[in-house]
């Protein structure tokens, strides 16, 4: 069935942003809606890793929706089967399913500013909306190393967010590129199985130990019979998980018992001093995502493995050269390099009412937004984890469900005060990215010396949130609309209201 050519709002995206926005959207009695999904089926990102391994490293009590609790966690941090399962679980409960249109993809939107809405192309004909509502993920989008001859290489090559399932890796030689946090999930798991690895290593990762454990029949029992012990669960996992924001935000001398945990784990995984020495990082801890894992250095430690600290000069057909001109055969290669963050690819596809596109905007003055939600020159966008909205230290859902509160309180107030489109104003968000980048400058992503995903080009952190995640949720409680230049609707005209 073709999707309806006009909706009131325009959803993309279906994971945890896209999928909170239409359930709430439903709840408000917002029932004109569509939520657009490149893909066959919800999930997101929890959809498409699959890598063996993965597994979430926030707590699931907390990295789940505060309005579908799920006592069946089966273990404190899930791995992504469960998480796939739970989020396809909540959209069926929610009813919401039948607003969703799979295997479609948005390939640019429009502002028409004489309509005052969305013209929206889609691979399935063309979609008017007043709102655009872009829940696309700010990692979704595989970022594939440019290393010389790549594309030459005659073995399986697989990005670790596209995993190639059919591939049979095991007694093979493989090769791992990158150590970040997907790397340290895949590592321990293909050590296991393949003749030899190779893990290639830029920059060591800070990785402390994963205290995570199987819940019991009772305990698990408890939290589906007794709510307020569930919510007490979860709010303490919160206060305990914000506790680690003036670490990063204040003062980093505050992470040294997290610095010695993180030696420590070293030190229990590897005995070769010589080895130790390597994974130990140079940079702050907090500087880059911490990691969390009880099985990644024992992984390196192995027999069957190599950490390659030199760095990658070419790939050939059938192996890698370092820098030192050494050549190391292998049957495979999983690029575990991350994705592309500071420059949403979905950017270039939206043009705003002046017609130039977000990613133009962006390529002059940085990825930024009002609030991290809204964009002057883009009436009636809101975006979910849009730019300086990531955490480094907790769940992204708290995130996601603040930004959806805004967008209810926008549409509230775009019903009541009878507005066709709302903007926010250059002066208002200007402001706060003044206010955002100053506090950014005192962060451990700005001074701890190492350079991340966090940061752009220029080295300005566009992707984190600065602060403790309630005053997040604070500005994002109610619809400012004294921020925003406001149209109205036009008055109906005597034919309009016989019609
Ligand atoms: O990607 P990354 P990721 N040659 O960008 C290296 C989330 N996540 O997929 O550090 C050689 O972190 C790069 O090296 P360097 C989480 O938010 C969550 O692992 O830049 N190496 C780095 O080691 C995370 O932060 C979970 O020097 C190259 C690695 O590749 C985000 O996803 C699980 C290279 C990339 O690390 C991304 O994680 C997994 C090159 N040319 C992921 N280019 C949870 O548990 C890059 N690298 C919730």
């Amino acid at each position: 069935m073709l999707p309806p050519s006009r909706v009131e709002h325009l959803v993309v995206g279906a994971g945890f942003a896209g999928l909170c926005a239409a359930i709430k959207l439903q709840e408000d009695g917002e029932t004109d809606f569509l939520v657009l999904e490149k893909a066959g089926d919800v999930g997101g990102t929890w959809r498409d890793n699959t890598y063996p391994g993965a597994a979430c490293d926030v707590p699931s009590q907390l990295y789940s929706f505060s309005f579908a609790p799920n006592p069946d966690w089966t273990s404190s941090f899930s791995a992504q089967p469960e998480i796939h399962a739970y989020l396809q679980r909540v959209a069926r409960e929610a009813g919401v399913l039948d607003r969703f249109v799979f295997d479609t993809r948005l390939e640019d939107a429009r502002w028409d500013d004489d309509a005052r809405q969305w013209v929206c192309t889609t691979s399935r004909g063309v979609i008017r909306s007043r709102t655009l509502v872009v829940g696309a993920g700010a990692l979704s989008e595989p970022r594939l190393p440019d290393i010389d001859g790549l594309a030459d290489f005659r073995g399986d090559l697989f990005h670790s967010a596209r995993w190639d399932h059919a591939a049979d890796l095991a007694g093979k030689r493989v090769a791992v590129i990158g150590t970040g946090a997907s790397a340290i999930q895949i590592v321990p798991e293909l050590q296991r199985t393949v003749g030899h690895l190779d893990v290639y290593q830029r920059t060591a990762p800070w990785v402390i130990p994963r205290s995570d454990r199987r819940y019991s029949a009772l305990e698990r029992a408890a939290l589906r019979k007794l709510p307020g012990l569930r919510r007490a669960y979860r709010t303490g996992i919160y206060w305990a998980r914000e506790s680690y924001v003036p670490a990063f935000t204040i003062e980093r001398r505050i992470a040294w018992p997290a610095r010695q945990l993180a030696l420590a784990n070293i030190r229990r995984g590897i005995a070769d001093p010589a080895l130790r020495e390597r994974v130990t990082p140079s940079f702050a801890l907090g500087c880059k995502r911490v990691l969390i894992s009880n099985t990644y250095y024992p992984a390196l430690a192995a027999d069957n493995t190599e950490l390659v600290t030199d760095g990658i000069a070419r790939v050939t057909e059938d192996a890698i050269v370092t820098a030192d001109g050494t050549a190391r055969p292998v049957d495979a290669i999983v690029v575990a390099t991350g994705f592309f963050t500071t420059e949403l690819p979905i950017a270039s596809r939206i043009a705003g009412r002046t017609g130039r596109t977000l990613a133009e905007v962006w390529e002059e003055r940085g990825m930024s937004a009002y609030k991290g939600t809204t964009a002057p020159g883009f009436p009636n966008l809101f975006f979910r984890v849009g730019p300086n909205t990531g955490l480094g230290h907790s769940s992204m859902v708290f995130v996601i469900e603040s930004q959806v509160a805004y967008l209810r309180a926008a549409v509230r107030a775009m019903r009541e005060g009878r507005y066709a489109a709302v903007e926010p104003t250059e002066d208002a968000t200007d402001r706060w990215n003044d206010r955002l980048q100053r506090r950014m400058g005192r962060t451990v992503w700005s001074t701890g010396g190492c350079s991340s995903w966090y940061l752009d080009r220029h080295g300005r952190n566009t992707t984190l949130w600065p602060r403790a995640t309630f005053t997040m949720r604070a500005q994002l409680s109610s619809f400012d609309a004294a921020a925003y230049h406001r149209t109205p609707l036009p008055t109906p005209t005597r034919e309009d209201v016989t019609a």
